[in-house]
């Protein structure tokens, strides 16, 4: 399965970054298609038997969290390779430690049994250590699992699009990927019943402009519907039982952020851009409203 994936390869020769850059982002992209294979058995299997158990599912997270692992731990140039799946980093003690890496492996894998996609998701920081702020991070790409599997990447030059063809490789679908400054649907997580009344008076606001709710429960492809549709605002906000929301700064949010402002969008806890937000701890959760500038400054004013 380890083709060559000219076209990725030629794309990031292209942007000119550092070779070991190039590398890493490549040998992840290969152990995704792994990955990719393996959540397509443990749908057939699931499918099989509709009463599987949910350690099955979760087996799956673990699997790709060591796919993913002794991927990373093969380059003699990482600092650290920190995990959704780990309480703590994994420190690598390379001598000259050059990236280090966040990795959500299977973000959404409560959905592999109803067959929806997921996906995996990576920040690539510069230097020994990921616990830093999101402007330091060298690249961001996640890989979701669809009916294709697909790969959205930035190094700070803009996004792009890769699709995994029949032959296992990925092929270049899209580049220079923006959004507009407003959009017409909206992601909207967490319980109705725990939105604050700024939130939920903003959620209203968009519902009385008409917005389409649009939310499978997977941050991956809720998100990435919001970039390819060229718009909109996926919230999971703070919650009256959860000041600080559900997702992970470090694993999920600092990466998409960082495309989605690549991409002409904002991505912001409703105060501080997510990319500015200080890093004390690895697991650290934070509100998010990401997508399009209208949307993400209109709950601003909301929150005055
Ligand atoms: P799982 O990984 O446990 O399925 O959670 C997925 C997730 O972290 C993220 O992908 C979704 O945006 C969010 O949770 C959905 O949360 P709710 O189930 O509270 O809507």
């Amino acid at each position: 399965m380890d083709h060559k994936d000219v076209q990725l390869r030629k794309y990031l020769y292209d942007e000119g970054i550092d070779p070991d850059l190039r590398r890493l982002i490549h040998a992840i992209s290969v152990a995704s298609k792994y990955i990719s294979g393996k959540i397509n058995e443990a749908n057939r299997k699931l499918a099989g038997t509709r009463n599987a158990s949910n350690e099955e599912q979760l087996e799956l997270d673990k699997l790709s969290d060591l796919i993913l692992s002794d991927t990373v731990g093969e380059l003699d140039y990482i600092g650290e390779y920190a995990s959704e799946e780990r309480d703590e980093t994994l420190v690598l003690n390379n001598p000259h430690p050059k990236y280090s890496v966040t990795i959500d492996p299977l973000d959404g894998s409560s959905l592999v049994d109803v067959n929806l996609s997921i996906g995996t998701i990576v920040g690539i920081h510069y230097g020994k250590t990921v616990l830093k702020h999101g402007r330091n991070l060298a690249a961001a790409f996640y890989i979701l699992y669809g009916p294709l599997t697909t790969l959205v990447y930035t190094s700070g030059q803009g996004v792009c699009e890769f699709v995994l063809n029949p032959e296992g490789e990925f092929v270049l679908a899209q580049k220079n990927i923006t959004i507009k400054e407003k959009g017409k649907i909206y992601s909207p997580g967490g319980l109705k019943k725990s939105w604050t009344d700024e939130h939920k008076e903003f959620i209203e606001r968009l519902e009385n402009e008409d917005y389409k709710l649009r939310y499978s429960g997977g941050l991956v492809p809720d998100v990435n519907q919001i970039l390819m549709k060229k718009g909109g605002i996926f919230s999971y906000p703070a919650l009256k039982d959860a000041p600080e929301g559900k997702l992970r700064l470090l694993f999920e949010l600092q990466p998409l952020a960082f495309i989605l402002e690549q991409a002409g969008g904002m991505a912001t806890n409703g105060r501080i851009d997510i990319l500015d937000i200080p890093v004390n701890s690895l697991h650290q959760r934070s509100p998010i409203y990401i997508g399009s500038k209208y949307e993400v400054n209109l709950f601003k004013e909301y929150l005055k």
